[in-house]
């Protein structure tokens, strides 16, 4: 093995989400979802921007399985919009939005290509809001109901299957801040919203035992809090930021009870449950996926909601378009963290990548060197997990495309690959040649 190669078998592919590149939200009967509505609401995105066209994947899907192919891809993890395949959310099954998932699978296959498949990137059908959406504790089920659609169809075929992409991200943008779908401001409904994202990810693992045969995990952000200063305020406000956002989910999945310090971050809106309910959380699951992009550094702030201490990133630190510093040993630190902490199940990279400022298209490139750098920097930190004995067993670069950066719009990107949205031409930047070599020499030569 050279310096720094991968294990044999490690899974290379790219990342997307239904909402962020499919377009034609509507199409063949579809539902509407709350990034429908969200999008469409004057002010709540930059630009007025809305995912009705999007990449136009749900058009152009078997030319981009194609590019994934060109560049070496061996998976790829895609999400399924809930509206397509439900409209009402929950009953009538809509069989041409199953058939866009059922056609994308097989496409892949015939490719070559390892399909990843997400239950819940964020669309929730907009029936099921108008019932209360995340915070109707019948959600559980509804959730359930449609993950064995999915897993009828598609088990087997697809091996690897994630019930909730990034719980936090749902609650604290959703439900907490307002800056995601469906919008809401609301401390009290925050930690309510948590609970049923938990019930509904225990069970539809329950229900993938009754119906499925391979490996049905979950997927966290996690970003490595550290103390601004060694002000006992500051390490105390670190600690809150660390179980809202790092151990909220992951410790009532792994040991059936929230972290100590939920109870602080919520005050009087934090909800006592059944006990019924953890048993229903705590389902074995086989792989976890980690979504990394940086770390947070906290200084205390009683008035930044809720865990009264808000980022300030030292000075110095480089920051992407998105303002989060880059730190890529962070992704070292989370990896032996997660085996730490949760045991040693199979662990994933689920998503990892930067909005950068890309220089204008020339003579068919797209020199976007800095995100090489970070693709190469944050390698190699996958690496040195792998080295210090994480059992890590694959890498997808968020993302494959430019494609809608939620309430960003399309102003900040994140893809290996530039899309013209007014031609909708792809051309991959030097980021995707970069990992395509990555790619064929398992990490090997690449990064060496
Ligand atoms: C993830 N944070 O979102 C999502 O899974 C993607 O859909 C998204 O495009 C990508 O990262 C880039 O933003 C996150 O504040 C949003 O910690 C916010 C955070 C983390 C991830």
């Amino acid at each position: 093995m050279t310096r720094r190669e991968f294990p044999k078998g490690f899974l290379w592919g790219s990342a997307t989400a239904a909402y962020q590149i499919e377009g034609s939200p509507l199409a063949d009967g579809a539902g509407a979802s709350i990034w429908q509505r969200f999008s469409h609401t004057p002010g709540k995105t930059v630009n007025g921007d809305t995912g009705d066209i999007a990449c136009d994947h749900y058009r152009r899907y078997a030319d981009d399985v194609k590019l994934m192919r060109e560049l070496g891809m061996q998976a790829y993890r895609f999400s399924v919009g809930w509206g397509r395949v439900l409209p009402d959310g929950n009953g009538r099954v809509n069989e041409k939005g199953l058939g866009f998932y059922d056609r994308l699978v097989d496409t892949l296959l015939e490719n070559g290509i390892e399909p990843l498949c997400t239950l819940y990137h964020w669309d929730l059908p907009e029936a099921l809001d108008n019932r209360g959406g995340w915070l109707n504790p019948d959600i559980a089920n509804w959730f359930a109901d449609y993950a064995s659609v999915m897993y009828r169809k598609l088990d087997g075929r697809v091996k690897k299957w994630a019930t909730l992409n990034e719980p936090w991200v749902v609650t604290d943008g959703g439900y907490l801040h307002g800056a995601l779908a469906p919008g809401h401001e609301n401390l009290f409904e925050t930690p309510i919203a948590s609970h049923h994202l938990l019930r509904a990810h225990g069970a539809a693992v329950k229900a993938y035992r009754a119906e499925g045969k391979n490996q049905i995990g979950i997927v966290v952000n996690i970003e490595p809090k550290h103390p601004a200063s060694d002000d006992p305020a500051d390490i105390a406000a670190t600690k809150r930021a660390d179980a809202y956002m790092n151990r909220q989910y992951l410790d009532p999945i792994f040991f059936g009870r929230y972290p100590g310090e939920m109870k602080e971050v919520f005050g009087e809106a934090w909800p006592e449950w059944p006990a019924e309910d953890y048993a229903l959380i705590q389902q074995k699951i086989d792989w976890l996926g980690l979504n990394y992009y940086t770390r947070g550094v906290t200084k205390a702030d009683p008035k930044a909601w809720p865990v009264g201490g808000r980022n300030e990133p030292p000075k110095g630190a480089v920051l992407t378009e998105t303002g989060w510093e880059l730190f890529p040993k962070g992704l070292t630190d989370t990896l032996v963290w997660m085996k730490e902490r949760y045991g040693d199940l199979p662990l994933y990279v689920t998503e990892n990548g930067a909005a950068m400022k890309d220089p204008p298209i020339a003579g068919g490139r797209v020199q976007d060197q800095h995100r090489v750098d970070y693709l190469r920097t944050h390698l190699s930190a996958v690496n040195d997990a792998i080295k210090a004995g994480v059992d890590v067993r694959g890498y997808m670069v968020w993302s494959l495309l430019d494609n809608l950066e939620w309430s960003l719009g399309y102003s900040k990107t994140f893809g290996i690959v530039h899309v013209d949205f007014k031609t909708q031409q792809r051309t991959p930047k030097d980021s995707a040649r970069f990992y395509a070599e990555v790619i064929a020499s398992n990490g090997g030569a690449a990064l060496a």
